[in-house]
């Protein structure tokens, strides 16, 4: 006969937390976010730690070079998607691990006999004001000069222009060399008056710029995660059936950690998968697994040599694995399972694997319900989905700005597989949509705020680190009445996106 659970399973918003005592010292201020990343022996320093608990998921719509550096800029890690091909893939860690914080390759460039209008196309499709004049129209072209605003009038000028015509000439720029320092480079910004300075090789051709609000932000970034050589630290996502060819493939150009990215990770796919790293890399090479939901699961994983756990079935914002299979659970449920397989795998072994939550966070106070319930980092898909620095367009939908957001089983992200290796695999259904998500502006301010929510909350359960709030935490299911009454309710409220 089939086992029933007892109880059913139960969501991040059916809990909250009780307020414990919270001393004088215990302030925002003093919270320390940083988490381990993958497994430790007790007594001994995780390998791989981050200053934030929060990862980028491994989707298409999600996690690329460009997300990869904002969020390790921030103190987590994304991990880069692996529905793409192997090369693409790699060549998107090596970007992440090129990334010089400050030296920015450009990605608006023009070729001298382009025209105005080809300028004005640009700006609108890029957002960039300072556009490189290459030879070639590429970001490591000869640099023959620059365009900014100040540099043509569009209510004078025809739009047929030619750029060497009224582009600032090689001549007239202030440049640097190659190897020049950030802080060199920013006296030259300050000493000239610069918005950009162009960074340029020995023979002339452009390496990158350094732009005058970059180096304040680089400033302003205290918690960035970066490796032994100060480059910035990056996972990608694996699968189970090309792993022997995407892993070396990654780990040559450099990825950190990776993670084998599956909706269900309860199988021998996986224990194969993590037996091969092991045999080929031993410990040298990080890896997670996932997805599981109970303590079996858990405990398959982690002893089959997972370096992480993720946890989650069916609670992501753009999933459909519920309805389309029937399978799947609470994600507070199978947090709760998971995280205390995890710490019963502690006492037994000594080896501490961490626990990822990964999807189904949709207010930030989930995020810190989820470490409270004792995962130690959550991966998130459609919160990072919202910013800048996602790899999809953001569009005009309804008068209100949106981005694209996809789900990695939607036919829109399988494709990929069926165009780019030739095969003609029939999609039999799918298990993800696709969708818009609101624009919500750059990571950084979203993340700020997110996490200054989250010290808050633990200063109210009297928590100075994530360890201690796992230990102090006092969760309380709620009723479904309690759920209504903790939104604004009985008034008519103003402006929806002010007050969350
Ligand atoms: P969310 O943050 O709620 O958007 O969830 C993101 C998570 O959803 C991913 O990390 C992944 O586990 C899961 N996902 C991604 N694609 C799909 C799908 O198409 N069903 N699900």
């Amino acid at each position: 006969m089939a086992y029933y659970y007892p109880e059913p399973s139960h969501t991040f918003s059916e809990y909250l937390l009780i307020p414990g005592y919270s001393d004088a010292e215990c302030i925002p201020s003093n919270v320390s976010l940083r988490t381990p990343l993958v497994k430790y022996r007790r007594g001994e320093e995780p390998p791989l730690s981050m200053n934030i608990p929060l990862v980028s998921a491994v989707m298409q719509s999600v996690s690329d070079d460009r997300m990869a550096i904002a969020l390790a800029r921030e103190g987590g890690v994304s991990f880069l998607y692996g529905s793409q091909p192997i090369g693409q893939q790699a060549e998107m860690v090596r970007r992440v691990k090129r990334y010089k914080a400050g030296f920015v390759p450009s990605d608006s460039n023009i070729r001298p006999d382009q025209t105005l209008r080809d300028i004005l196309n640009l700006k609108e499709r890029l957002g960039h004001s300072t556009i490189a004049v290459t030879d070639d129209g590429t970001g490591t072209g000869k640099l023959l000069g620059l365009v900014t605003s100040r540099d043509y009038r569009v209510s004078r000028m025809s739009g047929e222009e030619r750029v060497s015509e009224f582009m600032t000439p090689m001549e007239k720029l202030i440049t640097a060399p190659e190897g020049t320092s950030l802080k060199d480079a920013n006296d030259i910004i300050w000493d000239h008056k610069l918005n950009a300075l162009p960074i340029v090789t020995g023979e002339g051709r452009l390496s990158s710029f350094v732009f005058r609000k970059d180096y304040d932000q680089h400033k302003e970034n205290p918690n960035e995660l970066l490796d032994s050589q100060k480059r910035y630290v990056v996972g990608a996502g694996v699968g189970t059936r090309d792993y022997e060819e995407r892993i070396p493939a990654l780990v040559e150009a450099g990825a950190d950690v990776l993670c084998i990215d599956s909706s269900e990770g309860f199988t021998q796919w996986q224990s194969r998968t993590l037996a091969w790293v092991r045999g080929r890399y031993g410990d040298e090479v990080k890896i997670g697994a996932g997805n599981v939901v109970d303590r079996d699961g858990f405990r398959f994983l982690a002893e089959a040599g997972a370096d992480f756990v993720k946890v989650g079935i069916g609670g992501g914002s753009i999933c459909i694995t519920r309805e389309t299979k029937g399978i799947g659970r609470g994600q507070a449920t199978a947090v709760i399972e998971v995280a205390r397989a995890r710490d019963e795998y502690f006492e037994e072994t000594g080896i501490y694997v961490p626990v990822c939550s990964d999807g189904g966070i949709v207010l930030d106070y989930h995020i810190t319900l989820a470490l409270a319930m004792g995962c130690d980092f959550c991966m998130l898909g459609r919160y990072f989905s919202r910013f800048d620095e996602s790899p999809t367009d953001k569009v005009l939908v309804g008068g209100s700005y949106m981005k694209e957001y996809w789900g990695e089983g939607s036919a829109r992200a399988r494709n990929w597989q069926r165009y780019d290796l030739g095969g003609d695999r029939k999609l039999s259904f799918v298990e993800g949509v696709d969708c818009y998500v609101p624009y919500a502006g750059p990571l950084h301010d979203n993340v700020t705020t997110t996490l200054s929510k989250v010290r808050s909350t633990m200063c109210n359960c009297g928590a100075l680190s994530i360890p201690e709030l796992q230990r102090k935490a006092k969760l309380t299911l709620v009723s479904a009445t309690s759920i209504v009454e903790g939104g604004a309710h009985d008034v008519i409220v103003k402006d929806q996106n002010t007050n969350r």
